[in-house]
């Protein structure tokens, strides 16, 4: 299941938000939020770790050391199980709205007997906040817009907690005696930014002993059905997974078939249909004499379509099936042509490893170049200053080749103001070797006001790259309105990269956008926006959204050559 690491950090971090809900000192609701922080990014596996080697994790002391060593030792932290018993669970529940935080939930519980996320909706409806203090108008259509983030959401998880799990399922039935294949298909397979379900295939002659085995698993909370062809469990992290054993002659019909998306697999029916044969889970038939013609492999059945094999990230009937018959299907980006990240912070902001120990473990990944990217000033509460970001300019220096021969870009990542404007003037910003400039505040001007603002920092000659252009959280906050298709065309027009924030919650651009852009001829950079080391892996899911959004290792910066790059990094600066 997830590292104990993440376990932890759910739990302290629920530590926090019960001591934040039941009047507890906010002291200490930080403390735990920061340690919960620390453990999560953690690269050591925690559960090896004992208390003292424990407590050398930042923002861990000894009360809180002694908690995970008990958690890690029983499986319960005592003081979590005590406050848990003293809050009602429809509080808890009311606390999953995104933008509701703990008090307000109390408060709505305690005043006027709210304890679910319908009657909260009902109440709102019925205008019944009208009276509770703190719940104005503006605080209301937030609710009720996080309330709708939540239904869009619909139980989806995602991506990466589904994949998480679906590959050690995979490990696990790998291992049982008799499997000729296993692997996941469905949305998983194809990337999609959240997965509704886990589809497992596996191709063996029998298949009574994976059902048994995925129904036997310690993960498996729940078997909601059990068949000779599928069954379906839900883990106990609440997730549905549906397996299917086929005959190993089968094995590529069936990964086609259940790799979907639906509206692809009615193209490849129809195109079936028109040469007289069927294409079903089990192979592709003649339609009057029922043999079978093609089944063992993907390749084998889209070439007897006429198709060559198409990335399953493309498989969304959004033009592939065209491109596909004209022999015209990109050369999608993969993680492997990527050579750099060029969008990741370090302790001297809200990174939680030190410079040398991201540089080092960037290297371990064989990129050729990285940039460092921390915050600039005026994002507050992370206090930088001119010194320190010189100060760390020289760090960085003296580290460019040192591991592997991997070349570092000093860069920052500024704050797009309410205008546009940016944290330093021109004559400072020129000292850096890449700016990402994001949005951190103000989200809610209005279209006008967000385009303009969004151009007129693209049309500044320092920034490189726009860092998650939308701000949506997925699930918890859309994205920023602003007339897209305009500030996609000032990108292609100033070399202003457009970032694909590979932070599983944040996947922006999403793979709409993505093709939307770079029709209008605008340049990507996939990165991880990583703030430990552990982030750095996150990469894989930006790559796979900028395969959703059809791009090439041309469209993508960072998978160029260093050189190329740079001169791409210089933009319109003079000199
Ligand atoms: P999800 O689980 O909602 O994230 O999306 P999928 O695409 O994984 O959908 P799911 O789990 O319902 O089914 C997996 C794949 O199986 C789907 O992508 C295509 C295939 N499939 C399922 N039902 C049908 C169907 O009625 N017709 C066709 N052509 N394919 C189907
Ligand atoms: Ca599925
Ligand atoms: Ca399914
Ligand atoms: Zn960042």
């Amino acid at each position: 299941m997830a590292r104990p690491n993440e376990e932890v950090e759910a739990l302290l971090q629920e530590y926090a938000d019960l001591i934040s809900i039941t009047g507890g000192d906010a002291f200490k609701v930080r403390a735990y939020e920061k340690a919960a922080r620390a453990i999560g990014g953690h690269p050591a596996d925690i559960s090896r770790l004992d208390p003292d080697a424990l407590r050398d994790i930042p923002n861990v002391g000894r009360s809180i050391a002694e908690k995970v060593a008990e958690y890690l030792r029983t499986g319960t932290m005592a003081v979590v199980e005590e406050r848990r018993a003293r809050i009602p669970a429809g509080v808890r529940e009311l606390i999953t709205i995104p933008t509701l935080g703990p008090k307000k939930a109390l408060r709505l519980y305690e005043d006027l007997h709210i304890s679910s996320v319908n009657e909260l909706a009902a109440a709102i409806d019925a205008d019944a906040l009208r009276d509770l203090k703190g719940f104005g108008e503006k605080t209301q259509e937030n609710i009720l817009h996080g309330i709708s983030l939540m239904q869009q959401a619909g139980g989806r998880i995602p991506l990466h907690l589904a994949l998480e799990t679906a590959e050690e399922i995979v490990a696990e039935l790998s291992a049982v005696t008799g499997c000729k294949r296993c692997a996941y298909a469905g949305s998983l397979r194809r990337m999609k930014e959240t997965i509704g379900d886990i589809d497992v295939l596996v191709a063996a002659g029998r298949s009574a002993p994976f059902m048994d085995a995925l129904a036997g698993l310690p993960s498996t909370a729940e078997v909601i059905a059990h068949g000779s062809k599928k069954t379906s469990v839900r883990t106990t992290k609440g997730v549905q997974v549906d397996l299917r054993v086929l005959p190993p002659d089968s094995w590529g019909a069936g990964q086609q078939y259940f790799t979907g998306s639906k509206a692809h697999n009615i193209r490849t029916r129809t195109i079936a249909v028109r040469q007289g044969l069927k294409l079903s889970e089990y192979g592709l038939f003649e339609v009057d004499s029922g043999r079978s013609v093609a089944s063992r492999s993907e390749e084998e059945v889209y070439a007897r379509l006429g198709l060559p094999w198409i990335p399953p990230t493309l498989r969304e009937d959004r033009g592939e099936i065209e491109a596909a018959l004209r022999g015209e299907l990109p050369d999608l980006v993969t993680e492997r042509t990527i050579r750099g990240d060029l969008h990741t912070h370090t302790d001297l902001t809200d990174g939680l490893a030190p410079l040398e120990e991201m540089v080092a473990a960037a290297a371990e990944r064989g990129y050729a170049y990285y940039a460092i990217t921390d915050h600039a000033p005026n994002l507050y509460m992370q206090r930088m200053t001119d010194e320190k970001m010189l100060a760390q300019r020289e760090q960085v220096r003296a580290l460019d080749g040192t591991r592997r021969r991997m070349r570092l870009l000093h860069g920052t990542e500024l704050n797009i103001g309410p205008e546009g404007d940016l944290d330093w003037p021109d004559e400072f910003l020129a000292g850096f070797d890449v700016c990402v400039a994001s949005l951190h505040s103000h989200f809610d001007l209005g279209r006008k006001e967000m385009t303009r603002r969004l151009i007129r920092a693209c049309e500044n000659p320092y920034v490189n790259v726009l860092g998650h252009p939308t701000t949506r959280l997925i699930g918890k906050r859309s994205g920023v309105d602003a007339d897209w298709d305009e500030v996609f065309a000032v990108c292609a027009r100033t070399g202003t990269a457009l970032e694909i924030n590979a932070q599983p919650d944040r996947l922006d651009l999403c793979d709409e956008d993505i093709l939307r852009a770079r029709e209008l001829g605008a340049k990507f950079a996939v990165n991880s926006d990583a703030h430990s080391v552990l982030h750095l892996g996150l990469l894989r899911y930006g790559v796979g959204t900028a395969q959703r959004g059809w791009l090439t290792p041309d469209d993508v910066i960072n998978t160029w050559p260093l050189r190329s790059l740079r001169r791409f990094l210089r933009k319109g600066r003079a000199s």
